[in-house]
């Protein structure tokens, strides 16, 4: 990690035909895309020249919704790198896979191993060599784990390098958006820009639990009761909700519209590569205009509204959307961030919205403001606060919708072949059945059949994920019915609730 982090200190110092790229899918590249922005931002305050690029599986639409099928293709991995790298003469790449398994990084990686003379490869993920993915990628005579071993010889020799302590599995598994997610970051901004201290904002964080506990319930009963969550956020945090909010879709199979995040300026605050996205539906409609104009009308008191905003943005603006929210909807709620040296502006605050507003806002963290890279400590510290606070809402809410069976998020979309793998192993894993068997079920799932036709079975992997991206409840449906040996139409006619999963499976309802 030193080594690393030497090797940004000689470009940060000598930036001229230099890239430190990051680059990975899903959760991973929507935080490439965030530290690299970031980073940026700071180097631009500092009169720097900004060295800092992203790359996400999909192209920019992935920030924001799920895009699981491009994570499969190697080739399209390394020539986005190419694309990106275009005229430079040494490029640092760190290319993270939290389970050490996109094949798009692995081609990535693969290139940068050909081409020393310009690449030095780093891999970041969060599993043991050993347990990386092995399957054959289609086209590719490397896979993942071959890639990550060619990687470890190289590292004796600080040729190429990897990162991949193991930091535990997922609390529950399914996902690297929290534990490997808040890991990625930290890590990012300690070696890539200054050491800094974390432990302090997960500890400040953590004694705000009941308020957290509140939020949690809040988000929980407008999901029981079909309403939705909006994240309503202001500056750099703006974006970490937007990025719980999308991943929501993947992981726990829920619509765009039951959590969804806004950021004041839309894409102008956003400040993608690819610019305005809007036009590729409502969903892609970002920006607090948009929330005014399509969620505000119908919001009721089944929803529920979380501002997001520290000392540094307009408060009066805060106060203004918060007081329309709140003509609509009485639960409204607020993460606010400040240092302990505002206490005049806490004030404001307070008088503003003290009689509707619950407020998590003692985030006091020490007097940090001496130059301006301490002032990006403390914004930092408080993202990876916001991250944890957001990851703990959506992921609580949606264990009380009833999401999660025996810890496992098994409402997961099957839109990739890794998620396709992980689907039938949680089915072997919950049923206690033969592979055949749950792959089986997998596919009767994923195409609504009740019996498999030659037409199905004779279909490859990435054509059962296509079908998949349209199909709900896949794995909870192939569940039961595997359990209880009814038909598909027969779990259908259930309208499962995964709260139910084990009263069902327990009756012998067949
Ligand atoms: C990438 C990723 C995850 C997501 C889901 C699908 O994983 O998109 O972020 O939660 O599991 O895969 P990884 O390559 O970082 O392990």
């Amino acid at each position: 990690m030193t080594e690393v982090a030497k090797r940004v200190e000689l470009i940060l110092k000598d930036p001229q035909d230099s890239l430190v790229v990051l680059s990975g899918c899903g959760t991973s590249g929507r935080l490439a895309f965030f530290i690299a922005s970031r980073f940026n931002e700071a180097l631009k305050q500092l009169n720097r020249t900004l060295v800092y690029s992203y790359i996400i599986a999909g192209g920019d639409r992935a920030l924001l919704s799920s895009q699981e099928a491009p994570e499969d293709d190697p080739e399209l991995g390394m020539l986005s790198l190419q694309k990106v790298c275009e005229g430079k003469k040494r490029v640092l790449f760190i290319g993270v896979s939290c389970g050490l398994s996109a094949p798009f990084v692995a081609g990535q990686l693969d290139f940068c191993l050909q081409h020393p003379e310009v690449y030095t490869p780093v891999l970041l993920g969060f599993n043991p060599t050993h347990q990386a993915r092995d399957e054959p990628i289609p086209g590719c005579t490397f896979t993942f784990r071959s890639v990550a071993q060619r990687l470890q010889e190289l590292a004796q020799r600080r040729k190429a390098f990897l990162i991949n302590p193991a930091v535990g599995p997922e609390a529950i598994s399914g996902s690297s958006r929290m534990k490997g997610g808040d890991f990625f970051y930290f890590w990012l901004h300690t070696e890539l820009f200054l050491p800094m201290e974390y432990e302090r904002a997960v500890e400040m964080t953590y004694q705000h639990r009941e308020g957290i506990a509140a939020l949690v319930e809040a988000a929980g009963r407008s999901l029981q009761n079909e309403g939705g969550v909006c994240y309503l956020g202001w500056g750099p945090m703006a974006f970490l909700g937007l990025m719980d909010a999308s991943e929501c879709n993947p992981t726990f199979g829920a619509d765009y519209a039951d959590i969804r995040g806004f950021i004041r300026g839309g894409y102008k605050d956003l400040n993608n590569n690819e610019g305005p996205l809007s036009s590729l539906g409502p969903d892609f409609c970002i920006a607090h205009e948009d929330f005014l104009h399509q969620v505000l009308p119908s919001l009721t008191d089944r929803d529920t509204v979380l501002l997001i905003y520290t000392q540094s943005d307009d408060l009066h603006e805060v106060v203004n959307l918060g007081r329309k929210v709140r003509e609509k909807t009485s639960n409204i709620h607020a993460v606010h961030h400040r240092t302990d040296s505002v206490e005049a502006l806490q004030q404001v605050t307070f008088l503003s919205f003290g009689c509707f507003f619950f407020v998590l806002d003692h985030f006091l963290f020490p007097k940090l403001i001496l130059n301006k890279l301490c002032i990006f400590d403390t914004f930092w510290q408080w993202e990876l606060s916001t991250k944890l606070v957001l990851n703990a809402v959506s992921t609580g809410a949606h264990i009380l919708k009833g999401k999660i069976y025996r810890n496992h998020m098994i409402d997961l979309q099957v839109t990739n072949s890794k998620l396709y793998r992980r689907a039938a192993r949680l089915l072997q894993k919950l049923s206690g059945q033969a592979e055949t068997e749950c792959e089986g079920a997998l596919l009767k799932a994923i195409y609504r059949a009740d019996k498999l036709t030659e037409e199905i079975t004779s279909c490859d992997i990435t054509a059962h994920t296509q079908v998949a991206r349209s199909a709900k409840k896949v794995v909870p449906l192939a569940l039961v019915s595997l359990l209880t040996g009814c038909s598909l139409k027969q779990v259908e006619s259930l309208n499962l609730n995964l709260y139910s999963l084990d009263t069902i499976t327990g009756t012998g309802l067949a």
